[in-house]
This record gives C-alpha cells, sequence and structure tokens, in this order.
C-alpha cells in the first residue's frame, strides 16, 4: 500500500532562509550525442525550469541553473553543496534523473522532481526523490522551499489544483534562457509559451484531460517586444501543447509587437486549425516550421478535421500538407504507429503514398507508448496486460514499444517499421524532400535530420531490435511478455547511456511497475492527513480517480 502524503512541518508563512538551489533540466539522457543533437538538444530546453529559477531567486535563493545538453560535464557545471536540487525530466532521461538524485542525497541535498516523468511516474519517481511535483505554481515551490526535508523511503507528491494562471514574463527568465542558448552552435531556438491546456481530447495524450487556457496575450506582446532588444532576428519556438487555437488574438499580439520579417517562429499546431487564411497570417508574421500530428489513416482523425479514413484521408491530409508548404517553408507531419485500429501492412503503405503525395513533409514516427498516468487510454493498456516493462530510458516513442500491438506480431511490425523508414529516409526520399522545400534552413535540417539520430540511426535501430526478435529469445521472450527479466541488450545500453553516473542508479531503479497507474485506481479509500492552509494533501490513487472522474482536475 502506498504511504500518505504528509502535511508540511514548516509553518505556511514563515520566511523559509536563504538556500542554496540547483535547478538542473535534463534534455537529453545520454552523455553521447548524434550529430543533430550537438547541433539542436539546447534548442530542446524546457520553460518550467527556467520559470523555477525566476520564482526562486524572486523568494530570495541563489540559484545555479544547468540545460544538461549531453556534450557538457554535468556534474562539474553542478555545485557539490546544494541545500535543494531540482530536476526537470522526460521519462527518457528518468534513469539519469534518478542516478543524479541518489548522488546528490548522499551528499545531503533534499531533490525535487518536476516535469513529464513526474506526471506521469509519481509512485516510481517518489521512491528516489524527496519530492514529486505534478502541476506546479509559484505556491507549490514556496511550500517545498520552506520545509525542504528529506522523506525516506517515500518522497512527498505535491501539486496545485490546476496549471499556473501565469509564468514570469521572458525579461525575467532571460538569463537562464541565454545560459541554455550558449549551447546552442549555431541555430537558437527561443523557448516560449502563450497557452497550457487543450480544447481537444485526443485519448492517448497528456493534454487531453487538461483546459485551454491562455496565458495572457498583452504577456505575449510584451515578451515579443523584449525579445527584439535582445537578438536581431529572434528564432521563437512556441511550447504550447496546440499553438494558435485562439488564432487571432495570438497573431494580433504577434502584429502588435513584431514588425514585419524581424522574427521566425516555429510551432506545433493542428491541422485543422492550418486553413489558408490562417496559413497566410502566418506566413507574414515569420512562421518558418509548423509540426502537426496526423497520426494515423483510420483513428484520431479529430485532429486533421477529417472524418476520412485510408487512400481518402491521405488524399485529402497530403493536398493541405502541400498547401501549408506553399505558405510554410518547413513542415514536420508526426505520425503514431501500432495504434489499435491499425491492421496489416495499409497502414504503412498509405504512409509511403502520403510521402509520395507530399514529398516536402519530414516525417517523424512515434511508437504507440503509454507514459504511466498520462492518459486515461493508458489504463485500458494496463488492464488488458500489454504494457511491456521496458525501463524509462527506452521511453521516447522510439527506442521501444511499450505497448503490445493489438493486430502484429512483434516481428510483423518491426518488419513495417523498418521497410517505412528505410522508405521515409531513402536518397530518393531525401532528393525529393530538398526539391520540395524552399530556403537553406528548412533544406538543411531535412538533410541532417535524415542521415542522424532521427533517419539513418532509427533504421539502424530498428532493424537490430527486429533482428534480435529472431536470434535472441531473452528479447523475443520479454517483449512477448513471457518473462519479466530485462534482456542484456538492454541493460548494457542502460549503462552505456548513464557513463559515469550508472554506479549512481540507485538499487531497485533498472525497472519499474508498468501497472502502477491502474493498481493505484483500485487501491481502497484511505483517510486523508489534513493538508496546509490552501493546499491538499495528495497521493497517487487521488489524481487516477480525478484523471478518469473529473478528467479536468487531474493534477499529474
Ligand atoms: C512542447 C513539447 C515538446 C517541445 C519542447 C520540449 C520541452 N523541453 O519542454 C519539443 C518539441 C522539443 C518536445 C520534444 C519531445 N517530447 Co514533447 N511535448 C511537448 C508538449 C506538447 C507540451 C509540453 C509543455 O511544455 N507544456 C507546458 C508546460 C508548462 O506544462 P507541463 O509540461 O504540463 O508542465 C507542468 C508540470 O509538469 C511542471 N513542470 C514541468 N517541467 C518541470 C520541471 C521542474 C524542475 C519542475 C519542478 C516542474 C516542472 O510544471 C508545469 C506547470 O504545471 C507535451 C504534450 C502536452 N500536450 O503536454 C509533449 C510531451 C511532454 N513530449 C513528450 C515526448 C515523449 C517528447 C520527446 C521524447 C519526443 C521525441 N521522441 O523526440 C522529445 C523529448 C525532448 C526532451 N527534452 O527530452 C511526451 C513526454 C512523455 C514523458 N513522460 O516523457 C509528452 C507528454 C507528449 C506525449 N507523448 O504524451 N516536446
Ligand atoms: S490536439 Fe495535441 S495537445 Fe491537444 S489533446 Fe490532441 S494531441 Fe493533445
Amino acid at each position: 500500500m502506498l504511504a500518505l502524503t504528509t502535511r508540511s512541518t514548516t509553518p505556511p508563512h514563515r520566511a523559509p532562509r536563504r538556500r542554496r538551489i540547483g535547478i538542473l533540466d535534463l534534455v537529453t539522457k545520454s552523455p553521447r550525442n548524434s550529430l543533430y543533437g550537438r547541433l539542436m538538444n539546447a534548442n530542446l530546453a524546457s520553460i518550467m525550469p527556467q520559470v523555477l529559477g525566476v520564482w526562486c531567486e524572486e523568494a530570495g535563493h541563489e540559484v545555479t541553473y544547468v540545460c544538461y545538453t549531453g556534450g557538457d560535464d554535468l556534474l562539474a557545471e553542478l555545485p557539490n553543496d546544494l541545500d535543494i536540487l531540482f530536476i526537470g525530466a522526460f521519462t527518457q532521461a528518468a534513469q539519469l534523473a534518478y542516478a543524479i538524485s541518489h548522488l546528490y542525497r548522499g551528499r545531503g541535498t533534499v531533490t525535487v522532481l518536476g516535469g513529464p516523468h513526474a506526471r506521469c511516474y509519481p509512485e516510481d519517481a517518489r521512491k528516489y526523490f524527496d519530492y514529486v511535483l505534478g502541476f506546479t505554481d509559484r505556491t507549490v515551490v514556496e511550500d517545498v522551499l520552506a520545509e525542504c526535508a528529506p522523506h525516506w523511503p517515500d518522497g512527498r507528491l505535491m501539486a496545485s489544483e490546476r496549471q499556473p494562471s501565469d509564468l514570469p514574463p521572458l525579461q525575467a527568465r532571460w538569463k537562464f534562457v541565454e545560459a541554455a542558448l550558449a549551447k546552442a552552435p549555431t541555430i537558437k531556438f527561443v523557448p516560449m509559451i502563450g497557452s497550457l491546456g487543450c480544447p481537444y481530447t485526443c485519448s492517448f495524450c497528456i493534454d487531453s484531460t487538461v483546459d485551454y487556457q491562455p496565458l495572457g496575450f498583452a504577456q505575449v506582446s510584451a515578451d515579443l517586444a523584449f525579445l527584439l532588444t535582445k537578438m536581431k532576428h529572434p528564432i521563437v519556438g512556441w511550447h504550447d501543447p496546440n499553438f494558435g487555437v485562439r488564432f487571432d488574438d495570438y497573431m494580433e499580439a504577434i502584429e502588435s509587437a513584431v514588425p514585419r520579417g524581424r522574427m521566425r517562429h516555429i510551432a506545433e499546431s493542428s491541422l485543422s486549425l492550418l486553413s489558408e487564411p490562417h496559413l497566410a497570417r502566418l506566413r507574414t508574421n515569420g512562421f518558418q516550421a509548423i509540426l502537426p500530428g496526423i497520426e494515423s489513416w483510420f483513428d484520431l482523425g479529430n485532429k486533421s478535421k477529417t472524418r476520412r479514413t485510408g487512400m481518402e484521408k491521405v488524399e485529402q491530409v497530403a493536398e493541405h500538407v502541400n498547401l501549408i508548404l506553399r505558405y510554410i517553408p518547413y513542415i514536420q507531419t508526426n505520425f503514431v504507429l501500432g495504434l489499435d485500429t491499425d491492421e496489416g501492412p495499409e497502414p504503412f503503405e498509405l504512409t509511403k503514398r502520403f510521402l509520395d503525395l507530399a514529398p516536402g513533409a519530414f516525417p517523424a514516427y512515434s511508437l504507440l507508448s503509454a507514459f504511466g498516468r498520462a492518459a486515461p487510454l493508458n489504463l485500458e493498456y494496463q488492464r488488458a496486460g500489454r504494457v511491456v516493462p521496458f525501463p524509462f530510458t527506452f521511453l521516447n516513442n522510439n527506442h521501444a514499444m511499450n505497448v503490445r500491438p493489438k493486430n502484429y506480431t512483434w516481428p510483423a511490425f518491426y518488419d513495417r517499421v523498418v521497410d517505412l523508414s528505410r522508405y521515409s529516409f531513402s536518397w530518393r526520399a531525401i532528393r525529393r524532400r530538398l526539391g520540395a522545400t524552399d530556403g537553406m534552413i528548412p533544406k538543411w535540417m531535412n538533410v541532417v535530420r535524415a542521415m542522424s539520430s532521427e533517419g539513418w540511426g532509427r533504421i539502424e535501430y530498428h532493424a537490430t531490435i527486429r533482428r534480435l526478435l529472431d536470434e535472441d529469445a531473452a528479447v523475443r521472450g520479454f517483449m512477448d511478455g513471457k518473462t519479466d527479466q530485462l534482456p542484456a541488450f538492454y541493460s548494457r545500453r542502460i549503462e552505456h547511456d548513464l557513463g559515469a553516473l550508472y554506479p549512481h542508479l540507485p538499487a531497485g531503479g533498472m525497472m519499474h511497475d508498468p501497472n502502477a497507474y491502474l493498481k493505484s485506481t483500485v487501491e481502497e479509500a484511505l483517510p486523508l492527513v489534513r493538508p496546509a492552509p490552501g493546499r491538499r494533501a495528495v497521493r497517487p490513487a487521488d489524481h487516477a480517480r480525478e484523471s478518469v472522474v473529473t478528467p479536468t482536475l487531474g493534477s499529474f
């Protein structure tokens, strides 16, 4: 049974003493980078660690912020004698985060985990951190700093009821932005955000249960105006989960602050928001790259604004993508492979036809992944016993598919994945993509990405897995659910990924319970400890109930 979260031992209104705080943003999981990683990783820096830096400094603390991009010496950049260390991590970097937390706890530092991994796997993360945070606002951070106490064996789970209603202006987090971008050797994207949550309800998505909320268009304008005082022709990377939901407000905010031609933008947006008039306005405002989700030819139509399926959908979406390319020079189309609606060769063959019809699109393939409690749909996979306990390092949508496919054997599935990847990143496809793309940076990005880890690197990796399915009974048995014993191929890769930090991976940190979310929903009701004034005590079972029963209140 899971231990209850205890209430704060520090009176809430007493000002905490000045603390030495470390904030670590893990944008990669390994010190060994691909060419693309070396050039681009710093552009993946998250906004929240920078926000946290502002909040901590405004509360009077001393902050060291480190954005770890892989090539740098992580331990040399972080001081040894921190009072408290906040780590932001995606699940792929969770084991690196666990190792660092273990090392620092040994030195007497209190450790805190936030970000996607904390939201998806709080039951596991709390074994290795003193605090695990879900939705995080300034008050949650102040509460943690006020208490700043070790919690052992189970870390304390804390979260605000909903996403923060505002975030500090870009000017306040600028020094952290600069520190991260100093590690980007050529192209630099300034991370910005203007909204949280999403009005859509794609069942596989972490934001399907989080209300859409703009953060304030006046602030967007002020941030952009500030940015122009710092960079001549900045490129803004928007982190909004679905950019452009309040399209006119957004465009007005940009137009009121940015003279034409002074700024470029990149955003993730759904096809349904990319009508021709919207595209024309995006082009006028300097949008250079757009990343819509197509996901599947047989499912998830609400994002692509089509009820069609199969070849009809391919033709319609290809036409739309070609239209987009007349306005926006770079487009990455996102697909999920292995969905339950997919069966036989058709979904893969249709994607090839799509690439023929829309050769300018850079395809990004995600293997179907269930990230713990990210989405209510994951409960179904867990109930059906279909979640494979791949260690976290592999959960980045590519290095493993942790949901056993419904309609394919593993070999048949990987045959298709390898074949599609080869088709997508062949010389022929690269040449056609070059021909269909305008502008030096988009052309360069398309070639480098195809030849680096995202194209050829993945072909090689998927082909290795396909081979192991035939040759290594341990791999096949693990993926088929016949054994929980991690095959040597995977344990060796974890050791390789963690490098010098591998010896610090705590006992138990290699594997996790893939059904923890499901188990927490069937736990008996436990009496709650009264929370500190204005806050609530949290336990995993609460989140599960919230996300199932009242989805918009889920805090992790
Ligand atoms: C924008 C985005 C990106 C951007 C920016 C990434 C970045 N560094 O932030 C880009 C395109 C680069 C990206 C890349 C990837 N992404 Co992404 N991305 C998103 C997206 C759409 C929005 C996330 C966001 O910024 N929200 C706004 C912030 C403010 O809100 P929040 O994330 O909910 O964070 C709250 C709390 O978690 C907390 N918090 C967040 N960070 C931190 C840090 C600390 C220290 C603390 C204390 C608190 C804290 O405070 C916030 C406010 O309450 C989400 C999907 C979604 N709809 O949320 C996926 C998502 C986060 N991405 C995901 C994945 C898998 C990836 C990739 C691995 C994909 C790939 N194969 O390349 C890479 C990994 C990049 C990396 N750095 O490791 C998964 C993560 C699942 C997981 N558990 O790991 C998500 C959830 C999508 C999904 N599949 O469901 N991504
Ligand atoms: S449109 Fe994107 S952000 Fe919104 S619920 Fe669907 S996948 Fe999530």
